[in-house]
């Protein structure tokens, strides 16, 4: 699938991270925790480097629940802070206050032996586009300072918010990094709604979706449209059905298949088929040799 996705802003928003990373004490890393492999930025990763950080699992409430904690076991077998929050619903967004602050103790102690009186902890939230930064950070103020919407990009520079006495974030662009090398992360990052729908085939991207719900969960499907089992091998046989029960139909009755994936996709992303987990439990990247 060819995506032409990288605009000049994120190249700018890379630039802007590199810089502003000087100033922080913790970086505060979101993944989607539907795809926490898929979600993982690369170049940041590079740029991260050994800077105390914590995973955040955000949209915990759209993925399988036995999933995540799955997940996070594995992060923390590797010695990684990880937390699951829900940012636009949850409570759980506040434990993270107190990981972040731990994650900074080192600094802390230092600033202490040398007797500097502490200043606020200072951490950057970083991650792909639409992934929930904005929502966390207003989650934690409890109001909504930073513009959030339903669509990537949104925040375009880059903003400090104080929360509380002892931490300050700041909130930053998403970003993607150049290259998918493994176009299945580039399917699940469309279907996610990580890219924008206008730069991506629709008509492969919800064929993907279908296919992978037909491989791991065609009851969902049947019992969400009503259809029997087994489901068409054909992922636009199964559209077909999907848009003739929804009445997804053109002029002289031919179906809608434009209409039928956007009920598909938009009822995936807003949970209305169930919780998902696409990037199984399992399967995270080499770790760097340390060191390096
Ligand atoms: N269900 C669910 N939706 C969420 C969660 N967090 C954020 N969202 C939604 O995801 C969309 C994107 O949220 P934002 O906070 O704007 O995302 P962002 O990472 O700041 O996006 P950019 O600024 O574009 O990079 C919004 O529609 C939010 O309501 C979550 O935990 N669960
Ligand atoms: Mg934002």
């Amino acid at each position: 699938m060819h995506i032409h996705w990288f605009p000049g802003h994120m190249a700018k928003a890379h630039r802007m991270i590199r810089e502003q990373l000087k100033l922080v004490d913790v970086v505060i890393e979101l993944l989607d925790a539907r795809i926490p492999v898929s979600s993982a930025n690369p170049v940041l990763d590079e740029i991260i480097d050994r800077k105390p950080r914590v995973i955040v699992l955000n949209k915990a409430d759209l993925a399988d629940p036995v999933a995540t904690e799955q997940w996070l076991g594995i992060f923390r077998a590797r010695a990684q802070e990880a937390v699951a929050v829900e940012s636009v619903s949850g409570g759980s967004a506040k434990l993270l206050i107190g990981r972040t602050e731990q994650a900074a103790k080192d600094k802390l102690a230092a600033w202490a032996a040398k007797g500097i009186r502490a200043r606020a902890v200072r951490a950057m939230i970083l991650g792909i586009p639409n992934v929930g930064k904005s929502s966390l950070i207003n989650r934690l103020l409890g109001t909504a300072t930073a513009r959030t919407g339903d669509k990537p990009g949104v925040t375009r520079g880059q903003q400090w918010l104080k929360i509380g006495k002892n931490l300050e974030l700041l909130d930053t662009p998403g970003v993607l990094w150049p290259k998918f090398e493994d176009q299945e992360a580039a399917f699940k990052l469309a279907i996610t709604g990580a890219i924008s729908d206008e730069v991506f085939d629709m008509e492969k991207v919800v064929n993907r979706l279908t296919e992978l719900l037909r491989e791991r969960y065609p009851e969902r499907v049947s019992g969400r449209y009503n259809l029997t089992l087994p489901l068409p091998e054909n992922p636009a046989a199964i559209l077909e059905l999907i848009g003739s029960r929804r009445g997804c139909l053109k002029s002289g009755g031919a179906i809608d298949y434009e209409k039928a994936r956007r009920i598909v996709l938009n009822e995936f992303r807003d949970g209305k088929l169930g919780r998902f987990t696409l990037d199984e439990p399992g399967s995270l990247p080499e770790e760097k040799p340390s060191g390096e």
